[in-house]
This record gives structure tokens, sequence and C-alpha cells, in this order.
């Protein structure tokens, strides 16, 4: 059975890659750093005697041949991407449980009917273009020219990012895998919500992906003297921007399932006595319901475009992404249950609230998760945290799974 110790010493070495003197990982992609645990984690996946390779889009994969080589293969993937001030297990228990899953298959001498692979996909979280999942958008021969030109902080899109980092953007497509070679995709990732440990179970099998809308809101007023300007006759963009963001925390409560977040704001000029006369916004819009989500979305374009018109204020709506929430497997979901019930764990359904490569691996071949229990329900921050029992416990179920879709002999 999987080997709890060593899954954790990969873990806790992982995470010593990118991290910050503040305690959180940033590892963005196309950056050493992220280099750095590519080359860690490929160095796990030899030990694993796993055939390893990174494709077109930078997506590192290592691959056990099955007894029918031609046979579509079961697919472990995550990433090992983070966003700025991230955890230890976003990503990484995703990846590390995979290559431990196929160790393990090959320490035991099993032998699979079909292939197996994992894969740690690039730039799954966005943090540095704001995109987001560009691996396994590319894997679905999704990724365009287009997405490629968007840019970091820095103004560097994409496509030159690859470049320095040894890729041809030009040749993303080559990474595009057909549907007949994937039989199933498989995520095991914390669940960075707190119904598990609400239920006291260390594990649960995910439903469905909720899926997100990323705005750019663009607010145009006129930059002033703070204190010869009246109240009254000015145009200032922050006091909009501060109104809308009510506006959409108050849309997103208001239907009790989606979730509404402003996680960047710009301010123009930015002098302590200067009315801003420019704001950009990010929106995160998200629901596990897209009908939902898309009247949430209205009502907020409508409130937000009337609040501005009423402040003589320029407001412009860019969009970053948009997915449409994506179903797990029926037939997974009952893979993952009945291997829980065999390690003696009530199988739980649950949503996932955050968003995963799935969404994307989804439109090739049927997708299911497993989550992991996460402490306090915190994530995306240094304290994220779960126990080395609960991935070991995860990771026994990716195991259990693992060999019910690939066919043991
Ligand atoms: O944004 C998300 O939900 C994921 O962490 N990338
Ligand atoms: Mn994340
Ligand atoms: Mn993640």
């Amino acid at each position: 059975m999987v080997d709890g110790e060593r899954l954790w010493k990969r873990l806790s070495e992982l995470a010593e890659i990118g991290k910050r003197e503040e305690g959180g990982v940033a590892r963005f992609s196309f950056t050493p750093e992220e280099r750095a645990a590519k080359n860690l984690v490929a160095s796990y996946m030899e030990e694993a005697n796993l055939a390893v390779r990174e494709d077109a889009a930078g997506n590192l994969s290592g691959r056990r041949e099955g007894r029918d080589p031609d046979a579509p293969a079961v697919l472990i993937g995550s990433h090992v991407d983070s966003v700025s001030n991230g955890g230890d297990f976003d990503g990484p228990l995703g990846v590390l449980g995979g290559i431990e899953v196929l160790q393990t298959i090959d320490e035991e001498g099993v032998q699979t009917d079909r292939p197996v692979e994992v894969v740690a996909f690039t730039d799954e979280e966005g943090a540095r273009f704001s995109l987001g999942m560009i691996g396994s958008r590319a894997l679905t021969g999704m990724l365009s020219r287009e997405d490629l030109r968007h840019e970091d902080r820095d103004g560097v899109p994409i496509e030159q990012a690859m470049r320095d980092a040894g890729l041809d953007p030009e040749k993303v497509g080559d990474a595009a895998r057909s549907p007949a070679s994937l039989a199933a995709y498989l995520e095991l990732h914390i669940e960075q919500g707190k119904v598990l440990e609400g239920e006291g179970l260390p594990v649960g099998v995910v439903t469905g992906i909720a899926g997100p809308v990323w705005l750019r809101l663009s607010f145009s007023g006129e930059a002033g003297h703070a204190g010869t300007t009246p109240m009254g006759s000015r145009r200032d963009a922050l006091a909009a921007a501060a109104e809308v963001m009510g506006i959409v925390e108050e849309e997103a409560a208001s239907t009790g399932s989606t979730v509404g977040t402003v996680g960047q704001i710009e301010v123009r000029p930015g002098g302590i006595n200067i009315i801003p006369g420019g704001v950009e916004l990010s929106l995160d819009l998200r629901d596990i319901d897209e009908a939902v989500r898309d009247r949430a979305e209205g009502r907020i374009r409508e409130r937000a475009e009337e609040a501005c018109g009423r402040r003589g204020i320029g407001l412009s709506f860019g969009e970053l992404q948009r997915l449409p929430p994506a179903p797990c497997s029926e037939e997974i979901r009952a893979s993952i249950a009945a291997a829980c019930e065999r390690e003696g764990i009530r199988p739980y359904a649950l949503p996932s609230g955050a968003g995963h490569d799935g969404m994307h691996v989804a439109e090739l071949c049927p997708m299911g998760m497993i989550f992991v229990r996460s402490k306090d329900g915190i994530s995306h921050n240094p304290k994220e945290w779960s126990s080395r029992e609960d991935c070991e416990t995860g990771c026994k179920i990716l195991y259990l799974t693992v060999l019910d879709l690939a066919g043991q002999t």
C-alpha cells in the first residue's frame, strides 16, 4: 500500500522551493522557482520508474505502461505552481500523491491493463498572468495564441515567458491530447473549505467544480486636488469602485450559493492628496449553477453602471476567463466511494468551490476528484494545512480508484 512517510517527506521538500520569509510559497509559472519545483518532481518520477517528459506547454508528466500500451490512459494530475504567499498542499498533494500511487504499483509489481500517467500542469493558478489553467487548456487544444498575449504585472506576455523558459509558443498545439488517448482523469486535492472538517471525515468525493468568471473593471473619473475640490464636484474613481465592491458583496451573498471576490485593485495616480482619477478592479464570481452565477453577474453589471452613471464615472468590463461548472463523472464518483467504503470511511459527496484543471480535462474524458480535509478550511494562505494521516488516506483512496479504473491484473 502507499507509503505515507515518503509522500509527507516529498511534500515537505517541495514546499521549501519558493518559500518566502513570511512563510508562504511563491512559485509562479515560467519562473526559476517553478523550474526548480518541476526538476524536483521529475526526479521523484524517475525514482518511480516512470517515463518522464515535458510537452510543448511545459506540462511535466510521468507514464507507466500497462498490459495494453495502446489503451486509453488513466491520467492523474494537479499542479506545482502556486498563488502568491500560498500554502504547501494546494497542487503538490495531487502531483506527489499521483507519483506515490505509481511508485507503489511499481514496487508491488502490479500490472494494470491501461497505461497510467501523472502530470504537473503548467500554471493552474493564473497568479502571474491572470489567465490560469494554461497547461490543461493546452491539453484540450483550446489554448489560443490570443491567450498567450496575457501579460504579467511587468508587461511580460505569456508567450515571451515561455520563450525565456525554453518553450516555443508557436508549438503549444503539439500539447493537445486526443480524447481517444484518455480513459479517465483523477485529481487528489485539498478541499480548501470546512465541510469535511465539519463532518469529521478525512476525505470526500467531489460532485462537480464551480464555474468561475474573471472580469477586470476599469473606472475612469478625474484626478483633482484633495484639498480644494468640494465633495459635490468630484469624479472620484475610487469612491465609485468602493460602491461597486459593496454591490458585488451584496449580490453574491443574495443567492446563497454564489461567491464574489475583488482580489486586486490598482489606483491611479495614487497620491495621498490626489482624488483618484482611475481604478482597475478584478472580479472573481463563481457558482456551481451557471444560470445563478450569470444572473448575479447581470445584476452586478446593471447596478455598477447605474452607480457610475450617477457619479459621472466611465466604466468598462474586460473578460479574463469564463468557464462553465464541470460535473464529475458518476462512474468515477462511484469508484471513489467504493474505495472509501473499503477503507471504512463514509463516502461523502461535496462540490468544489475552487477551480481545478479537471474543468478542462473533462472536455476530453470522464473526470473525478478526491478531496482531503483542510484544517479550518484555510487555503491560499501559509496556514494551509492537512495532516500526514489525511494525506496518506487520500493517497490510499487515489491508489484504489486508479487500480479500479486502470484495471488490475
Ligand atoms: O482559483 C482557484 O479556484 C484555483 O485555486 N486556481
Ligand atoms: Mn489554488
Ligand atoms: Mn489547486
